[in-house]
């Protein structure tokens, strides 16, 4: 027994003072206390996807009998909200009553310390100022949710008079179609609330969901560290642009995104921030890499309208991924950047090939450039192809169209190669490859001139790009159309 405990229950029992049971709560008070906190923290997170899984339901619903369908969700949504909405703590919502009760008891646990012997009182007070913290962290988020469903409860009203209207003017179909949109761009609302860059706006009550991207105030720093934390390969943490992080092996406290970013998200970001990252990209054109005017948003892929959202995003920079990392941290607060050059090795694995051991690669191993890039001026220059290797895509393709690595990492190998953090030293690659460069006249690679570059493109077909090991370079300014990048979170403590 603690020093202090045992001094504590010889003292008379006097009303206000400390008993044995204060003290050990005190004492424990990161065991079970925070137990309580993390129990009611979880709950909470339950409840945001319990409002997810509503939407998704509803979404799914082939040929809903809309009605019914309609009144479900309502009911549904309602009781959610009571649930979640501490305006009804007085009245019987379990959330927010073991909520006041925990809290009560912090507050009672707090003005027993003063009775604490002196040496005790500092730190017993500093652990109850933590808990505390926590919960009315937990509390404000509740409070979100309780929101976020009454918002939702009023447009679904809305929704409906315009459904009726709408079957009126254009028919079911397109009426059904119309709702269905409207219920999608709810979910993707909540569920970058959930996370939340740039949404510390208050929801306009008024206004329907695409008026304002803003949901609610975004979900507290803790709880977020906390969610990434805990995130598993099974359950990744979802950030605020839906990118799913998974845990680097080796590497604690450290996610890497399971894929490379997306036009969507360079887009996002371009539009909050009005970053200008159009100028001298180069893009594959007769004769070579040329600046012949593509961009991020039109690499000159020859995308139908609209197709590349999902595509990684390409002629972007090494300073214009850090840029982006800069732009996620100031709306979500989590670190955000690059890879090392030894965290990407990590999460590629230690085989020699992306996808094994022994060359060419197999079936679906990654977008390389196979004979189906052979379109366009690939073909007019006669670029080297694997021969008998064929994939879906002649250029860049949608992340994760491959099937996954061993640890869940989509397209470490091929699509675009990655910017890393490090700068590249030539002596980062296998002997046989510095002695092509050196042959070649490249020197060791400057030191400070060039950023690694991993994980080869849709353009790479030899057998040394293609290598795990294989280190790229290029200035930190420089943009292209077979580069790209992806990003690791840091939770670890202290940073
Ligand atoms: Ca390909």
């Amino acid at each position: 027994m603690n020093r202090w405990i045992s001094a504590l229950i010889l003292l008379p029992a006097i009303p206000g003072a400390l008993c044995a049971q204060d003290a050990r709560d005190i004492q424990a008070g990161d065991r079970t206390i925070l137990q309580q906190c993390e129990a009611l923290e979880q709950r909470v997170a339950g409840q945001w996807d319990a409002l997810e899984q509503l939407l998704v339901g509803w979404i799914a619903e082939d040929e809903p009998d809309l009605p019914a369908s309609w009144s479900g969700l309502l009911t549904n949504l309602a009781n959610l909200q009571q649930e979640s909405d501490l305006r009804h703590s007085l009245t019987g919502s379990d959330f927010s009553r073991d909520l006041l009760v925990l809290r009560a008891r912090i507050t009672d646990l707090t003005s027993k310390v003063p009775s604490m012997p002196a040496e005790s009182r500092q730190p017993a007070g500093e652990k109850l100022r933590q808990v505390a913290a926590r919960v009315d962290v937990l509390g404000k988020e509740l409070e979100a949710l309780g929101e976020t469903c009454g918002w939702l409860l009023a447009n679904l009203e809305k929704w409906k008079v315009e459904f009726e209207v709408n079957i009126q003017l254009s028919g079911a179909n397109k009426a059904r179609e119309g709702l269905r949109k409207r219920a999608g761009t709810a979910l993707d609302e909540i569920r970058e609330a959930r996370g939340g860059p740039g949404t510390a706006t208050s929801p306009e009550r008024s206004g329907s969901w695409a008026m304002g991207r803003a949901v609610r105030a975004p979900v507290p720093l803790p709880i977020l560290v906390e969610r990434a934390r805990r995130a598993t390969r099974e359950e990744p943490f979802v950030n605020a642009l839906g990118l799913e992080f998974l845990p680097l092996p080796g590497h604690p406290g450290l996610l890497m995104c399971r894929t490379e970013t997306r036009v969507r998200d360079f887009e996002r970001f371009v539009a909050a921030t009005s970053y200008d990252a159009t100028e001298g990209a180069c893009t594959l054109e007769e004769g070579g890499w040329k600046r012949a005017g593509g961009t991020w948003r039109n690499p000159r892929f020859a995308w139908e309208e609209g197709e590349g959202a999902d595509h990684p995003a390409v002629c972007v920079s090494w300073e214009d991924a850090k840029a982006f990392c800069t732009w996620l941290y100031q709306g979500e607060g989590l670190r955000y950047r690059l890879p090392s050059d030894a965290e990407w090795s990590a999460a590629a694995g230690p085989a020699k090939y992306p996808w094994g051991e022994t060359f060419p690669p197999p079936a679906g191993a990654g977008n390389y450039a196979g004979e189906e890039a052979l379109t366009g001026v690939f073909a007019a220059n006669r670029y080297g192809v694997l021969n008998g290797y064929r994939d879906a895509a002649p250029r860049t393709a949608p992340v994760a169209s491959q099937e996954p690595n061993e640890l869940g990492f989509y397209d470490l190998g091929g699509n675009v190669w990655e910017w890393c953090e490090d700068w590249f030293l030539l002596t980062m690659n296998d002997p046989d490859i510095q002695k092509e460069y050196r042959q070649a006249g490249f020197g060791d690679g400057g030191g400070e001139s060039f950023r690694v570059l991993r994980g080869g493109s849709w353009f790479d077909e030899a057998e040394t790009s293609l290598r795990s090991s294989c280190r790229d370079f290029g200035a930190p300014g420089y943009r292209c159309d077979t580069r790209g990048f992806r990003l690791v979170l840091d939770v670890r403590e202290g940073s």
